[in-house]
Parts: C-alpha cells; structure tokens; sequence
C-alpha cells in the first residue's frame, strides 16, 4: 500500500486505537505478565471489538509462549496473530473489463450512497466511465443525494420519479451501460432491515432483472457495514449475505468508530473479503482494506 494510503488508514483507526489499545501499551511493553496483567488484558483486547474467539486464540498464545520461551514480545504476538486472522480473505480488485454491475445493499444509513458516490469518483478518476442508478426511490432526497455524488464524479445518473420500481430502473440503467460499452454500473439501493421479507425479495428482483440484460450480473454485490455499530452488525450483516448474495463488505465509518477491533469478527464470521473502508465523508475517503495497515493502525502509536 503507498505511504499515502497508509496513512489515511491509519488516520482512519485512530479513536480505536486512542481509545482501546492505546491503554494496553503498558502491557504490550512487558516481557513477563502475571495472572492479573493477563487478564487485564484480555478485557481490554475483548472490548475492543475482535471478538471473544481472537482473543482466546491471543491469550493461549501468549500463555503457551510464555510457559516455552519463559519471556515474550506480546505486540508482535499480537500483530502476527491478527494478521493470520485477517489476511485469509484477500479482495479481488475491481478491474474494467466487460460492463460490470455493482450492486450496493445493506441497512438504512450506513453510508451506501456515500461509499457508492466515493467509488464512481475514483473509478472515473481512473479514466474509466461509470453509470450510477438511482436505485433507492423511496425518498426523492435519497435521488437528489446521489444526483449531487454524480456531478461531482462527472458521471451520469439514471434515475426515475420517486416510488419507482428499484427493479424497473436497475433494468433500465444496465441496458443504457451495455448498449453504450461502459465498464461500471453502480447501483444504489435504499435501506432495509434484514428483517423485513418483502424488501429482502425485493432485492432478489432487482438481481432478476439485472440478469436478464447481463447474465453474470450484479457481479459484486457490496454489503455496507457502519462500524460503529461493532459486532451488532454481524446478524445483520449474516442475514444479506444468505439473501442477497453478498461478495464484498465495506466497512464505513471507521473513523468514527472506537470498535475498529471488529474487523476480526467480520472477517471470521462472515469469510468476505473487506474491500474498501470508509474513513471519513469526503471523495478520497475510501480506501482499499490492507491487513498489514490494519494492524498496524491499531498497535503502533
Ligand atoms: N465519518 C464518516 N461518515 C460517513 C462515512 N460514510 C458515510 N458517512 C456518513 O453517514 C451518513 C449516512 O450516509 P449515507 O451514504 O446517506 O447512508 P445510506 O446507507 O445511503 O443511508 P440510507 O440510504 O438512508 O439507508 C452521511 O452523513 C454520510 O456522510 C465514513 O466513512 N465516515
Ligand atoms: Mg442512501
């Protein structure tokens, strides 16, 4: 990853790491831990979010380090177990080929539109051409918000009147991108609760009818995570990847949040690849997910 980047991560995991692992560096500085350092630890690892799984494997490894070796670096234990944990998933970079559709799904105001806007900015500022479709017509604001991402990228939108069919416009929109050659399609998509059926079936016909214009199509679906809301996401996040064929996560909000630790969990539960974080509301702030970043972001102060 170029140092730029890498910065911004790092930018981006800041209140986590103020927040969560910057109290453990008393401890990750240590060479021998006690009982009471132990666990002390252990609390402090579980709140931030990596889930009680990673941090028993953590903890073991510690202790059995420790009990063999006599002494142990617990930060660099720390950053090559969590890197083991987070690198099995690697993202498939979004390369222009054929028109490809990418369809955005996930709970109402995680930041899809958001994360949509930032994407078609950065593939257009690849030279590459895009096509937005204005697939949430539930609210005209949520039409006008994306209106508004779209002039800014210098991309046209598909858009139809407010209360729409999503299925009706999606159609629309891969039609108009087929017929003109382009290599992107980026679908918006208003949010649901998992909960709900009917909007759960109503994804699958918006899929039904991209296929109909594109076989292979949505090719990625992305699902929106917010990462404030830390592992409460997971159900959630569980339920659209069974309904609604999820094939990459972003991560949003990261900058926001004090439970970036969660990560872990999502990697592990959900077995996607992240492929990009959301780090704030501007057009460069979505940035390809990197382990190493990542881990660093969280130990290194
Ligand atoms: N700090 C921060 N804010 C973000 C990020 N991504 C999105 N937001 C903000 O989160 C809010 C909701 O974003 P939207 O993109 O409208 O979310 P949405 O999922 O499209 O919402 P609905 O369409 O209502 O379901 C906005 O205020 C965004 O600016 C991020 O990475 N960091
Ligand atoms: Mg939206």
């Amino acid at each position: 990853m170029l140092g730029g980047l890498f910065q911004k991560f790092r930018q981006g995991l800041k209140r986590t790491q103020e927040t969560v692992f910057r109290p453990l560096g008393h401890l990750l500085g240590l060479r021998k831990l006690d009982e009471a350092q132990l666990e002390e630890l252990e609390d402090l690892l579980l709140q931030a979010d990596l889930g009680v799984h990673a941090v028993d494997r953590l903890m073991e490894r510690l202790r059995s380090d420790m009990k063999r070796l006599g002494e142990v670096d617990p930060k660099a234990i720390l950053k090559e177990e969590l890197l083991k944990l987070i690198q099995r998933q690697p993202a498939r970079p979004f390369e222009a080929g054929e028109t490809q559709v990418i369809l955005l799904v996930g709970v109402n105001g995680v930041g899809k539109t958001t994360t949509l806007g930032k994407l078609a900015s950065h593939l257009k500022a690849k030279g590459e051409e895009v096509l937005v479709v204005a697939g949430d017509t539930f609210r005209a604001a949520a039409i006008d918000q994306l209106e508004a991402w779209g002039e800014r990228a210098g991309v046209s939108v598909v858009r139809n009147q407010m209360g729409g069919d999503p299925a009706a416009i999606a159609f629309d929109g891969a039609t108009s991108a087929k017929a003109k050659g382009l290599p992107w399609v980026l679908i918006d998509t208003a949010g649901r609760l998992h909960t709900k059926d009917h909007l759960m079936k109503e994804l699958d016909k918006i899929r039904r009818s991209l296929q109909k214009v594109l076989p292979g199509a949505p090719h990625r679906v992305l699902l929106v995570l917010d990462a404030t809301t830390g592992q409460n996401g997971l159900v959630q996040a569980e339920a659209f990847k069974q309904a609604a064929g999820v094939t990459d996560l972003v991560l949003t909000k990261l900058d926001g949040s004090a439970k970036g630790g969660v990560v872990v969990p999502i990697l592990e539960r959900l077995k996607l690849p992240i492929a990009f974080v959301g780090v704030g509301e501007g057009v460069d702030d979505l940035i390809p997910f990197d382990p190493e970043a990542f881990v660093d972001g969280l130990l290194d102060a």
